[in-house]
């Protein structure tokens, strides 16, 4: 079965390589015409790994072609997520599968919503890719994704292929909890390294103030009924802080690029839920105004 794939950028691009060197049909939904002639004019996709950089011919369409779609890995932003799958709905077959790699939470509800005939599998990735070219894509680090389907149980068949394309994974019947705790860590570390404009390790210099974030974060999750997600968390969270102390997190990353960040999805998530909760996170809210005050600072979107 083809595997589309809806969303040529760092991970769509990594995933995208992969299956196709392992033989399996691939195929890139491109956003536009324009796009779609820029790839076929590279010739492909480029995967730069460590001693190795490929370039895999893999065939390209945009939204508007009429072949039906059987799975669908839709890897785009958050923000992008629903539009992109809006563009593409009609070509869904009844009970067609559709991945979401997408970080944070919101955007998987919002997609399952539009899409009640089909199938959500929701992923959590810690595998970390970039682009250094338009579809050059840099696999920066190994990592493991967990797919889970908070509505039916089940493992889906093709897990296999995942294996054969030599993407580790594993199956999960708590893809939520996983989501929560990435969504947690994030939110604990993301929004300080933009704020003290730093790496990660030095927000060990800010351990007051990561402490209390934890704390709010914590009660949260228990409100949310994710306590298994709230285990350890402060512990983790400084074990990261740690273990990635030279690396600038991602929505840092972003923010020093001029790119829109993931921050409805994560910061914005959490008290949109803490509010449903009748919670009063006073921490969380402050470092949300903060982070919000200082992307209009720098013109980027807020949400
Ligand atoms: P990216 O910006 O590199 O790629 C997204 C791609 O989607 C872009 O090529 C964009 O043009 C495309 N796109 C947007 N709208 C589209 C549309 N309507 N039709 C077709 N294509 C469209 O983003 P990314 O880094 O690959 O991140 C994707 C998701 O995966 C995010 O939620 C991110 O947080 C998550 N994630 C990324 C990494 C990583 O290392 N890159 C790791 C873990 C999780
Ligand atoms: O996942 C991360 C990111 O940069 O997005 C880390 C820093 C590891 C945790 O927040």
């Amino acid at each position: 079965m083809t595997w589309h794939i809806l969303g040529a950028g760092s991970l769509g691009g990594l995933w995208a390589a992969r299956l196709a060197r392992a033989g399996l049909p691939v195929r890139l939904i491109l956003r536009d015409r324009a796009r779609l002639a820029s790839y076929r004019r590279l010739g492909g996709l480029t995967l730069v790994e460590p001693g190795q950089t490929s370039l895999y011919p893999i065939a390209a369409q945009t939204p508007e072609e009429t072949e039906p779609i059987r799975r669908l890995l839709v890897a785009c932003k958050a923000y992008d997520a629903e539009e992109a799958v809006a563009r593409v709905a009609a070509r869904l077959v009844p009970g067609a599968e559709l991945i979401l790699l997408q970080n944070g939470l919101g955007s998987q509800d919002a997609v399952a919503a539009r899409l009640p005939r089909a199938r959500c599998i929701l992923a959590s990735s810690t595998e970390g890719a970039y682009r250094d070219q338009q579809f050059r894509v840099v696999f920066a680090g190994q990592g493991f994704t967990w797919l889970g389907d908070p509505r039916e149980p089940g493992a889906p068949t093709w897990l296999a292929e995942l294996d054969a394309a030599g993407i580790p994974q594993q199956w999960t019947t708590d893809i939520l909890a996983r989501l929560w705790r990435k969504l947690a860590l994030n939110c604990a570390i993301n929004p300080l390294t933009v704020l003290h404009a730093c790496r990660n390790g030095e927000l060990a210099g800010h351990a007051e103030e990561v402490a209390g974030i934890c704390a709010e974060l914590v009660e949260l999750l228990r409100a949310c009924g994710q306590a298994s997600a709230a285990q350890g968390l402060h512990e983790e969270v400084m074990g990261v802080i740690q273990a990635t102390a030279a690396n600038y997190s991602s929505m840092y990353q972003d923010v020093a690029h001029g790119r829109r960040t993931e921050i409805a999805y994560l910061l914005g998530h959490a008290l949109a839920q803490a509010g449903r909760h009748d919670l009063q996170l006073p921490r969380l809210e402050a470092l949300h105004q903060r982070l919000v005050a200082h992307l209009v600072r720098l013109g980027l979107p807020t949400g």
